[in-house]
């Protein structure tokens, strides 16, 4: 295990333990939200039900306009970590098929610990670019 890895990890569990009690109640393999700016609602669905730890995984995601149509041609990027312990996610997840009617799939997520996870979508339509963020405790 390299130095940096090996802080990195020291710091998980120290955080593990003294981490706040701020993380939301709901895990979620299954979840619909609004965009910052309200420009998208966006669903997604978990392939992996319950969400396991260190276990690789898919979602699909929903896309929908403000006027409930689905977004057909939408690039979305993904970003997210743990807020209290100020790391990323493990892996570089990405959209790898756009299914039609809204419908995308996100390939390469995986959690490496329990705990308040944020996964945020940055999705761009156009002109238009929103982010939307879902909180997952697992
Ligand atoms: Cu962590």
């Amino acid at each position: 295990m390299g130095v940096i890895k090996a802080i990195f990890f020291a710091l998980c569990v120290y955080t593990a333990f003294t981490g706040a009690q701020a993380s939301p109640e709901q895990p979620a393999t299954e979840a619909s939200r609004l965009s910052d700016e309200q420009h998208f609602a966006v669903r997604f669905t978990s392939h992996l039900d319950p969400i396991a730890i260190n276990t690789m995984h898919a979602w699909m995601l929903h896309i929908q306009d403000r006027s409930g149509k689905p977004v057909t041609d939408a690039t979305v990027e993904v970003e997210g970590g743990m807020p209290d312990h100020d790391h990323g996610l493990p892996t570089r997840p990405r959209v790898t098929q756009n299914l039609g009617g809204g419908d995308y799939l996100l390939e390469g997520m995986k959690f490496h610990m329990g705990g308040w996870w944020q996964v945020t979508l940055v999705i761009r339509q156009g002109e238009i670019s929103d982010r939307v963020t879902f909180d997952l405790n697992l």
